[in-house]
């Protein structure tokens, strides 16, 4: 070698590590694995032209097929990558049939091995010393990228997975309804797992029956998912821990639609099995195990509040009485009209609502606007007789039932109510009704029977209030 040809070569080799540099920091300024794994090898193309590569990755690359990179194949076949990547160290292999040398370079980072990188050159049956030292050092900067870019994912996952926990707490201590914290729960869970039905059951006392809270996608309310509900059910009574199914097969579903990735984690609160959740995936396999543990923890953050929410709905049922007007609870009333017009004749239903109510909390205030409540509610209570329902319907809306009573006769109760609030109310009010009235002889239900009141209410308020108005005659069966 003359000395025009050393410094050459020296030239050559300092741009080479100029280039190293560079694509060393390009590689260490992506987070993203995708982009860091096309960055690689579009590197390799530019310093490698004439040699080909592939990178064998440890880990599921959910990659695009069009590049070159492989699964790491624990076989036989594949010796020297394996020595590659368990020891850490450069390896090569020879084919003297092929005429050809292959090079595995390890993916290394501070923290373990990514991968190898598989170098092949046709042709010849050595890798110049130096080749091997650049490719060496490439792999090193390639395998400290990959453990970036993996950490960096890890973290935001992390940081995402503490946020939906955190944010559900959250939601969940605000007191909402039960309906509305399921409802949330359930997008929450939808959206964060990607997952197709999401489902929560409670236990009846006797923990046999699973019954559907709110909240559950439609199809569990189906007969079919019954099958999954059941299965889910027996498992968690008997094993009293969660399930993580892959690949579900139930003998008994021949539905084209079949979930087979299934997730169930119950629902244990002051170590009382409550219910539980489920999770499901028509794909096999859907749901990794980080996703798996992250539902865990969800649903046992979530639990206590559960409870309590379901507890305070319970609780609100066997409430029978209005604490301001001392009126029969909504509830009541709904379960005495019911049970009326399955066993009963006949029956008549008054909705009374305060004209201008607003204008008297305007006016006088809330607490006045209160006594007001009141003082109706005192007169509904001297107008009806034992059998008969008072109620508050809702905020300044109140109700009577009568049971047996034609509607002829509840329109006169509704009216003799109306004139003596009309005359005793102070500050004077006055209110409006809306009668309706079902019997045995047309096809009625609760539901029509208070759409048929409201109706009336809403002609009495507009043509002029302080008065009732009786439902149409025609009644429609439902
Ligand atoms: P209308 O004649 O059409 O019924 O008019 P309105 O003002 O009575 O009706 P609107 O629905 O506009 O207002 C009802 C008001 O009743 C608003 C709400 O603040 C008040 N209200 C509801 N529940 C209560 C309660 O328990 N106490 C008091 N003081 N006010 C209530
Ligand atoms: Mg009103």
């Amino acid at each position: 070698m003359d000395d025009l040809e050393r410094d050459l070569t020296l030239q050559n080799e300092e741009n080479r590590y100029k280039q190293l540099f560079l694509v060393t920091e390009t590689f260490y300024s992506l987070l993203d694995k995708d982009a860091l794994l096309r960055e690689i090898i579009v590197s390799l193309e530019q310093l490698y032209p004439s040699f080909s590569y592939y990178l064998l990755l440890s880990q599921d690359n959910p990659i695009q097929n069009e590049l070159p990179i492989m699964d790491l194949e624990y076989d036989s076949e594949n010796v020297a990558a394996i020595n590659s990547y368990v020891s850490g160290t450069i390896q090569m292999e020879f084919s003297l049939e092929e005429k050809r040398a292959i090079l595995y370079a390890p993916f290394k980072g501070k923290q373990g091995v990514y991968g190898v990188l598989q170098v092949i050159a046709s042709n010849t049956l050595e890798f110049p010393k130096n080749e091997i030292e650049f490719i060496t050092l490439f792999a090193n900067a390639a395998g400290g990228a990959l453990e970036n870019a993996q950490l960096y994912q890890q973290s935001r996952r992390v940081i995402s997975d503490l946020q939906l926990i955190n944010e559900t707490s959250h939601r969940l201590n605000s007191n909402l309804r039960l309906a509305e914290t399921m409802t949330y729960m359930s997008e929450q869970i939808k959206h964060s797992f990607d997952s197709q039905e999401v489902g929560f059951f409670l236990f009846s006392h006797d923990q046999v029956i699973a019954n559907v809270l709110p909240g559950s996608t439609p199809f569990f309310s189906t007969k079919q998912a019954r099958i999954y509900i059941d299965f889910i059910n027996d498992k968690i009574l008997q094993e009293k821990d969660s399930l993580f199914i892959g690949d579900l097969h139930l003998p008994k579903i021949y539905d084209i639609t079949r979930f087979r990735s299934i997730m169930a984690i119950p629902m244990i609160e002051s170590e009382n099995l409550k219910g539980f959740s489920i999770v499901m995936h028509q794909e096999p396999y859907f749901f990794s195990f980080e996703k798996f543990k992250l539902l865990q923890l969800l649903i046992h953050h979530s639990s206590l509040a559960l409870t309590n929410s379901i507890l305070r709905e319970e609780l609100e049922k066997m409430i029978i009485t209005d604490h301001l007007t001392k009126l029969h609870s909504r509830n009541y009333l709904d379960e005495k009209i019911q049970l009326s017009m399955k066993h009963e004749e006949e029956g008549t239903f008054i909705i009374i609502d305060i004209d201008n109510f607003k204008d008297i909390n305007d006016t006088y205030g809330h607490q006045v606007g209160d006594e007001v409540l009141i003082q109706v509610a005192n007169l509904i209570k001297c107008n009806i007789r034992g059998n008969d329902v008072g109620a508050r319907w809702g905020g300044e809306e109140l109700a009577i039932y009568l049971p047996k009573v034609t509607l002829e006769t509840g329109v006169s109760i509704a009216e003799r109510l109306v004139e003596k609030v009309s005359q005793c109310s102070n500050p004077p009010i006055t209110v409006s009704c809306g009668v309706s009235y079902w019997n045995k002889d047309r096809l009625d239900s609760y539901n029509y029977l208070f759409k048929r009141a409201d109706e009336a209410l809403y002609i009495a308020k507009s043509t002029g209030k302080n008065k009732v108005v009786s439902q149409r005659n025609s009644i429609r069966a439902s």
